[in-house]
């Protein structure tokens, strides 16, 4: 099948050796969020809140650091290619040092450095900004309150510095991205004041310059219960970064108006920036934060970072959370689907197309992106799976229901504290 797979793609000039061996070094960052619905493991009973929500009580989610590292290696282990984790603040691991969110150290995260080093992760980091009491008012750094503010400037801070010591350790980069919710339900009087404070605390929170963190911001349309106004709007943090070069935006795929795709603004950024990292969800209707799925939407986004010779630039990580399903099959699923949208972009004949282009052959260009949709691509995603040690075909999924069976409906319910 595979060299069947490989003579009919050779036709049309596409290299499947090579294509294979350039997406094994392409990194794609697997959000820890999916494994436990958000919940992080601060234990502090905060259910989540501010501006972003998760649905479905799916029985068996990780409720500790043991169970949540099992799961994560139990999804990693059916998901070809390079592999990094994203952390988010609130899954500090805690062993008598507890601190709030504005002193958080290092140390509190020893323990992921030592679970990215023994299986071969990087880490990207993400300061929390929500689920928490000092969310006031729907705001965090953009709140007029200034020990609010105060609050939250300092959780930023402490969070680059936790990104530094991940890329200190790991020797390797470390995306720090700052996602806030800050906003209002209904129509405000005044926009300006909120985004000129966020101003200052950003400038805050980025004065220190911390080698091997990728400092970016996340824009979004608008938040659930905050429907009226977004304060980190897109407008908003293009013009931040403009001003201030070295932080970097980065793109939600659920952040934008419903027919906007990201996959249009990768070669935008890229004219001006050396850096685009990603969220790669799946929007329903809304930022739903659906599993990711081998749309169109997911296929362009994976062409754009081929298209553009970008796979170094773009940043790839996922960002969504299904609590209604089995989080190890919803985590596999989406990864996997990552890699088969990369690796089909990487079986396009770019080059010929490009030139179809330049010549004006537009009916040409219509009829080759239509011809190679059909070309044997399972032939060689299944190829690039068994040479990556991972389970090519429906039999990895068997696994994940054994794992379900014997480990997680053997969990009781979620222990509040
Ligand atoms: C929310 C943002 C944000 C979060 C994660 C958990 O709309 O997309 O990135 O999903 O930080
Ligand atoms: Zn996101």
């Amino acid at each position: 099948m595979y060299q069947y797979a490989q003579e009919r793609y050779r036709l049309h000039g596409v290299d499947t050796e090579r294509a294979m061996e350039a997406l094994r070094h392409i990194p794609v960052s697997i959000h820890i969020w999916q494994g436990d619905d958000v919940t992080g493991l601060e234990s502090s009973g905060e259910a989540l809140s501010g501006g972003i929500q998760v649905t479905g009580n799916y029985p068996g989610k990780a409720r500790n650091f043991e169970e949540l590292k099992a799961d994560f290696l139990k999804a990693a282990a059916h998901i070809p290619g390079c592999k990094r984790i994203s952390l988010h603040a609130c899954y500090a691991v805690f062993d008598g040092n507890r601190a709030d969110r504005d002193a958080l150290r290092p140390e509190h995260f020893k323990p992921w450095v030592d679970f990215a080093r023994e299986h071969g992760f990087a880490l990207d980091f993400n300061p929390t900004f929500f689920s928490h009491p000092m969310v006031k008012n729907n705001l965090t750094l953009a709140s007029p309150d200034e020990e609010v503010r105060a609050f939250w400037i300092r959780h930023g801070i402490a969070c680059r510095r936790i990104a530094a010591y991940f890329a200190k350790e790991l020797n390797t980069h470390s995306v720090c991205n700052v996602w806030i919710a800050d906003g209002y339900k209904d129509l405000p009087a005044d926009r300006m004041a909120p985004r000129l404070l966020l101003k200052d605390s950003l400038d805050q929170i980025f004065a220190e310059d911390l080698p091997g963190v990728i400092d970016c911001v996340e824009s979004k349309v608008f938040g659930i219960g905050l429907e009226a106004y977004t304060v980190g709007s897109a407008e908003f943090y293009l013009g931040y970064t403009a001003a201030n070069p070295k932080v970097y935006n980065l793109l939600d795929s659920g952040h934008y108006y419903p027919t906007e795709t990201i996959a249009d603004k990768i070669s935008a950024l890229l004219c001006f920036r050396d850096k685009v990292p990603l969220h790669v969800t799946r929007k329903m209707h809304w930022d739903s934060d659906h599993v990711v799925t081998l749309s169109d939407e997911l296929r362009d986004i994976a062409q754009e970072i081929v298209r553009c010779d970008a796979a170094d630039k773009v940043l790839i990580g996922l960002d969504y959370f299904d609590g209604s399903i089995n989080r190890v099959a919803a985590w596999a699923i989406g990864a996997r689907n990552m890699q088969k949208a990369l690796l089909q972009a990487l079986l396009t004949p770019n080059e010929t197309l490009r030139k179809m282009q330049a010549e004006n052959d537009l009916t040409g260009l219509l009829f080759l992106q239509e011809e190679i949709k059909t070309l044997p691509f399972s032939a060689v995603w299944e190829e690039y799976c068994r040479r990556e040690g991972v389970i090519p075909g429906a039999a990895w999924f068997d696994n994940v229901k054994a794992y379900e069976q014997n480990v997680l409906l053997k969990r009781g319910s979620y222990e509040h504290f």
